[in-house]
Formats: structure tokens, sequence, C-alpha cells
């Protein structure tokens, strides 16, 4: 398609870069309202302007960075059984990340030798959990160059499996693998909200999540403020009620990556998560410059992320011998 092929031309160094960095600042300040279900912008504006040093991110970002790692290690794709290793032993060394229960729950067992396998899908009585910790970690694999969108949904479920089994959360990690891959890929030409929205309906297969997808179409013709989308498509921990939610912010101010960051926390609720997945897409597009420099100087571990930005690079095709 189109959208694959000008993958070709884009600045992916660039643009890797500015997903995983902005992505670990959308977390790390909106991990300060997260849980508010009301939050005063004249206080957000404050804190975006002169955030804490070191500005300190979460679970979200501690979990994507694994994934990147994985994804280095293996040469772009997803095992899960090693993966499942690697997430625990994170989760074990920094415990005090701001993991959900059922995170904890799944890691804590295969930290001590579970199958992935059989403990995620016994979450929650047996359903497995739709929350967003599948969805918020996920960036990293619609950054790997040069894969089919449908490969980048399949590996996205992959990614999910070993933690969030239940439908929606593997149609949210689905959703944002692809809604990254996309705006990662794009010519800088206006976005078409509805495009986007309608190539990322193809890669969900819940009918709960394609019908708020069509809600976020909906609502962005009404250009809405944070709290009618917040109000229209949820701001809580779920996956159905966050990726949409992430996804019209970023659509909000596609050219404008601090808009859009302030406009995930104006949500409130979910707030780091959320913003940790809308600077993950405003990143694909936007690329590193778009990254203020008054967060960028303050972000723990920034140089190693950036050193992760350009080792997915080095998976491009046309850079790994036989690739
Ligand atoms: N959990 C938090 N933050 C609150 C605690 C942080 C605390 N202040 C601290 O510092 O320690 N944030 C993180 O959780 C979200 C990602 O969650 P994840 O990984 O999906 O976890 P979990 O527990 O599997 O799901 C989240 C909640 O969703 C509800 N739920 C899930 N599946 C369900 C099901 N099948 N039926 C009913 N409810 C279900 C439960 O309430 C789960 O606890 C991110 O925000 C991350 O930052
Ligand atoms: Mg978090």
């Amino acid at each position: 398609t189109a959208v694959e092929a000008s993958a070709v031309d884009a600045p992916w160094h660039t643009r890797i870069r500015g997903s995983l960095l902005l992505s670990a600042c959308g977390d790390a300040l909106g991990a300060r309202f997260e849980g508010t279900p009301v939050v005063d912008p004249a206080e957000v504006d404050e804190w975006l302007a002169a955030p804490p040093d070191p500005l300190r991110w979460t679970d979200d970002t501690a979990m994507a960075l694994v994934l990147a790692d994985h994804l280095v290690g293996t040469g772009g794709s997803v095992d899960p059984d090693r993966l499942a290793i690697e997430f625990a032993g994170a989760w074990a060394a920094e415990p005090g990340r701001g993991y959900g229960p059922g995170a904890i729950a799944v890691l804590r067992q295969i930290h001590e030798g579970a199958l992935w396998s059989r403990v995620a899908a016994g979450l929650f009585d047996g359903d497995g959990s739709l929350g967003n910790g599948a969805a918020m970690r996920v960036a990293p694999i619609g950054l790997v160059p040069g894969r089919p969108l449908s490969v980048v949904a399949a590996a996205a479920r992959r990614s999910a499996a070993v933690t969030h089994t239940h439908p929606q959360a593997q149609d949210g990690a689905a959703v944002q693998a692809v809604a990254v891959a996309i705006s990662a890929r794009t010519a800088p030409d206006p976005v078409d909200p509805d495009r986007l929205v309608a190539q990322l309906a193809v890669h969900a297969n819940t009918a709960e999540f394609r019908t708020a997808l069509q809600r976020v179409t909906a609502l962005l013709r009404r250009s809405p403020d944070p709290h009618r989308v917040a109000a229209e498509v949820g701001n809580d921990v779920t996956a159905l009620g966050s990726v949409p939610a992430a996804l019209t912010a970023y659509l909000r101010h596609p050219d404008d990556a601090a808009a859009a960051i302030r406009f995930a926390i104006n949500l409130g609720g979910e707030t780091d998560t959320i913003d940790a997945m809308t600077g993950a897409l405003s990143g694909a597009r936007l690329g590193d410059a778009a990254v203020p420099a008054a967060w960028l100087r303050r972000l723990e571990a920034a140089d190693r992320i950036r050193d992760l930005g350009g080792a997915l690079e080095a998976l491009r095709p046309d850079r790994v011998p036989g690739g």
C-alpha cells in the first residue's frame, strides 16, 4: 500500500527516537496527575513548563524499553517465552514503578518460574486482563522498520499475550502498534483522521473496539475539548477506555507534540498511560525535534532511550545482512 511503500523514504531514525522519547516524557509528565478525575488545566500548564529533574517515568516506559531491547535482540520479532521472562526480570528489579495489580500477579509468578501461558489467561476469573498494560508498552513494535501492518498487528498481539489475553486488551495493543507504525511512515502531509481511523479499524477484532474507533471519527469532527473526549471515549485503565482517547488527543494536535500531550493530561484519569500512548504517536509523526528541550534535558535515561532508537533503526532490512 502507499503507507507501507512510503517507509522507504521516511526519516526513521528521528521518528523512532521521537516516538520513544515523547512516550517516556508523556508517561513521566502524566504520572503526576494519574487517577485525578478532573485536572486543573492551569496546574497542568505550570507543571509542563517546569517539570521536576529528573523526569521519572513509570511501568509504561519500563516495559516499553524491555520490549524495545527484546526486538533488538531478536532482530525484530517477538518471542513470548523470552519476553515474559524479560518483563518479569524488569518488574523484580524495580517493582515500585507503578505496575497494575494484574501485571504484578502475572510477573511475580513468571519470575518464580511459572509459564506465562498458564498465568496470564487465568487472571480476573479466567477472563484475562483487559487493562491497557499491553497497549501502553507496544510502540516499539510499530517502530520496527519495514514490517507490513498485518505483521505489526500480529506481533503486537503476541507481545500482549504474555500478560493480557482479553480480546479488548489484544485489540488495544494491535491498534496502538499499527497507529504508531502508520504515523512513523506517513509523509508530513496533513493527517486525514477519517482515513487513519479506518485503517486502524481493520486491525480491531472486537465489535467494542470498532465502535469506539467510529466514535473517535465522529468526535473529531466536532473539535472536542478534553472533557468531551473523556466523557465519550473514556480515560480509564482499560484498553478500550484509553487507546481511543490517546488517538483522539494525538489527532486533535497532530503537528504539535507538546499540545497533544497537554490535551491528554487534561483528559484526567489514567493520565500517565494515555499520555505515553499519545506521545508515542506524536513522536512517530514529528520526530525527535518535536521533543521540548526542557523535557528532554530532564528525562530519566534519555541517552539509553536514544540508543535503543538507534538500535531499532539498525533493523532496517537494507541494513541487516540478508535482510
Ligand atoms: N495501576 C496503575 N496505577 C495505579 C497504581 C500505581 C500506584 N500509585 C503505585 O505507584 O504503585 N498504573 C498502571 O496500570 C495500568 C496498566 O495496567 P495493566 O498492566 O493492564 O494492569 P491490570 O491490573 O491487568 O489491569 C488494570 C485494571 O483493569 C481492571 N481489569 C483488568 N482486566 C479486568 C477484567 N477482565 N475484569 C474486570 N476488571 C479488569 C482491574 O481493575 C485492573 O487492576 C497503567 O495505567 C499503568 O501505568
Ligand atoms: Mg504507569
